[in-house]
């Protein structure tokens, strides 16, 4: 009888439980196809007026030939920075490209970008920064139409747009402005509805709390938005998400290759190596966020020689990492990029063991979550046999789209998985095994 009052209490429980965890959020179609980009660019380029523009060089080509070949998938371009000037010729302003003199006076440099995109297979992201130091309106009601006369202008002209980034940031002596965030947000769903909103608090994609390119390690793509707004949002908050968010809305992680957002010739010794950008990948991208990486054009408007070098051996590291999965054949399935569809389940508590035919070495690990179903996994441990016990390779927190890890080098043949705290059983999609290389 005892017995039977216990577990009647515990089917109680459970189907008490079980419709509030049946509610976890899920990424739209946008969300998950932005997650499964990866690694992006971002073109800070621009001057403060059509004069300091004048005889400026550009070459959209360079800057999206290289983008693509260090394997990013958008391109977010600065059309219109703090200091307000216009990089295509705005209706709305005379503060643009079109008042740059013979040289660049009919030029429109978002079409460049739109068209070199184009003909790369890339992606084009639009900056427009909502804090504009020229606009006279800016601090009045004015302000918010001529704003989004010019989001109109960018997201009806030049074709897809993959991601609107809204800028939270304003100088510490601008005037107060109350900003039409979502008559903003409006004009992006209306215009562009594949399009990903980029601000501190979405609605897409959230900021990550930092420019360091530095994701937490407890990395939840949920948070609840509450009365946050843009530039008004909780940094640690965001770099970590919330395992109790309300809404889907993963990090993005903004850093640049130099220590400034533009082009410096006095930093050209301080850009940052292949290595140190294969760390902000583990960082970024490895915590269950996407790399926004922003390399500047030099003042020839095209990417300098040591930027484009970085981000080839950054590239070529990954790829050299990354290559060769020692699970392959072994591991519950093999995800392909496009398709999150095939996982193993596994419940809290419960392990999934992998036995290879003959001893594989590795360093580093790979997981993904079938994030389709929402993000789960609040604890686990990876364990190895070492012929006569099982012993600790890595304990871990969240995994989300995508975790990487880097371990001790391990020699084993059998390998086992535990996930130790879920929300709802982990539907694991991906375990990789790697080598790191030795560049890294
Ligand atoms: C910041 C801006 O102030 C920087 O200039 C840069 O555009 C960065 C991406 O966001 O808030």
């Amino acid at each position: 009888m005892l017995n039977k009052i216990v577990l009647l209490g515990l089917a109680l429980c459970v189907s008490y439980t079980l419709p509030a965890q049946n509610k976890l959020p899920v990424p739209t179609k946008n969300q998950l196809a932005w997650q499964q980009t990866e690694t992006n660019g971002f073109v800070h380029f621009g001057a403060n007026n059509p004069a300091a523009f004048k005889n400026a060089y550009f070459d959209a080509k360079q800057i999206v030939r290289t983008m693509k070949e260090a394997g990013f998938k958008i391109v977010v371009f600065t059309a219109k920075h703090h200091a307000g000037f216009c990089l295509w010729p705005s209706k709305y302003t005379d503060n643009t490209i079109a008042g740059s003199g013979e040289r660049n006076g009919h030029r429109d440099l978002v079409k460049e970008m739109a068209d070199a995109c184009k003909e790369y297979g890339m992606g084009l992201g639009i900056y427009l920064s909502p804090w504009d130091g020229h606009e006279p309106t800016y601090g009045t009601p004015a302000y918010n139409d001529f704003y989004k006369n010019q989001l109109r202008e960018l997201l009806s002209n030049y074709g897809p747009i993959a991601e609107v980034w809204f800028d939270g940031y304003k100088g510490p002596k601008a005037k107060p402005m109350d900003y039409d965030w979502q008559g903003y947000f409006n004009i992006v769903r209306e215009l562009q509805p594949n399009a990903v909103i980029f601000s501190d608090i979405g609605p897409d994609v959230r900021w990550v709390g930092n420019e360091r390119g530095n994701a937490s390690e407890t990395s939840w793509s949920t948070i609840s938005v509450g009365t946050m707004l843009p530039g008004k949002a909780k940094p640690a908050y965001l770099n970590t998400g919330d395992a109790l968010g309300e809404t889907w809305m993963a990090a993005e992680t903004d850093v640049s290759i130099r220590p400034g957002w533009f082009y410096n010739p006095a930093q050209d010794a301080q850009i940052k190596s292949g290595k140190d950008l294969m760390n902000i990948y583990y960082q970024s991208v490895g915590r269950n966020s996407v790399l926004l990486l922003n390399v500047p054009p030099n003042r020839y408007g095209v990417i300098s020689d040591a930027d484009r070098k970085s981000l080839m051996d950054f590239k070529s590291i990954r790829e050299e990492t990354f290559r060769t999965n020692l699970a392959k054949g072994v591991a519950p399935n093999q995800l392909t990029d496009k398709a999150l569809a095939t996982f193993v389940t596994i419940r809290q508590g419960a392990s999934r063991e992998f036995s290879f035919s003959k001893p594989i070495q590795f360093d580093r690990v790979m997981l993904q979550e079938n994030i389709a179903n929402g993000q789960r996994q609040v604890a686990g441990k990876l364990e190895y046999w070492d012929g006569r016990q099982w012993q600790l390779v890595s304990q871990l927190t969240t995994i989300g789209y995508k975790r990487l890890l880097k371990v001790k080098p391990v020699s084993t043949q059998k390998l086992r998985y535990t996930v130790t705290e879920a929300k709802m059983p982990v539907e694991l999609a991906e375990i990789g095994f790697y080598k790191a290389s030795p560049r890294e």
